[in-house]
């Protein structure tokens, strides 16, 4: 998978090199590029933002650098398989199941806006040529679409084939499909008292199906209690 990344603070990708998603770079599964927006501007102050049409507080960023931006990214020749993500607090709300859905994509641009956001006419005419996503992360506002970058493109190529030691584990997490859609159940490792905590009896019993039954409705528990909106048909 081709991962590319704009904003005008690149450096904030680094992370991206480390852990899981950097193996996967290393192990050339994944194919990033992180770009600054800057680049595409040609005034001596590299200006990204200007003031909004119709008055209002804050800056919006300029048409121009992003549209160059796309021109030279995009390839006109093959973009079917290419899907613009917009990361903003005013998006579809970013799930695991849309995770799956950009693990099936051959290439993801990320488009990280700043200030009060990015020109309408860019993400219309993105639209025009490519497939286009604009996503957010939950109900709170951060600085930029950065953050947002990093948290999705690790849940994304987390999915790709290869990436995960032990592809198991996918299907017993928290928000996975095959669970439901429900939380994770708790867990525990040795020793089997710790501070006076004992680890719960029935993971003790060698018994699959009641442990199985068991977990089954701590997760439904848990779910029930912390995000009820999970339970809903
Ligand atoms: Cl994707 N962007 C910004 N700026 N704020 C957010 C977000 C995204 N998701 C939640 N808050």
């Amino acid at each position: 998978m081709r991962i590319d990344v704009v904003s005008i603070f690149p450096e904030y990708l680094q992370p991206l090199q480390l852990s899981l998603v950097g193996k996967a770079i290393a192990n050339q599964v994944v194919d990033l590029g992180v770009h600054d927006l800057r680049r595409w501007t040609h005034d001596r102050h590299h200006t990204v933002d200007d003031t909004p049409y119709g008055g209002g507080a804050g800056m919006v960023m300029k048409p121009e650098p992003w549209g160059e931006c796309f021109d030279e990214l995009l390839d006109p020749e093959d973009a079917t398989g290419t899907v613009i993500v917009f990361p903003t607090p005013s998006g579809e709300r970013f799930s695991q199941a849309i995770a799956h859905e950009l693990a099936g994509v051959e290439r993801i641009i990320f488009a990280c806006g700043r200030y009060e956001g990015i020109d309408r006419r860019v993400l219309d005419e993105a639209s025009s040529r490519v497939r286009v996503r604009e996503l957010s992360l939950g109900d709170y506002v951060l600085n930029g679409g950065e953050v947002a970058a990093l948290a999705i493109t690790e849940a994304v190529v987390r999915l790709l084939p290869g990436v995960l030691g032990n592809p198991a584990s996918l299907q017993e997490e928290s928000h996975a499909l095959s669970q439901g859609g429900l939380l994770e159940y708790p867990v525990y490792t040795k020793p089997a008292q710790w501070r006076g905590r004992p680890v719960p009896d029935i993971l003790f019993s060698g018994h699959h199906g009641r442990i199985a039954a068991w977990r089954r409705q701590q997760s439904a528990e848990l779910t029930a209690e912390r995000r009820p909106d999970l339970l809903q048909p």
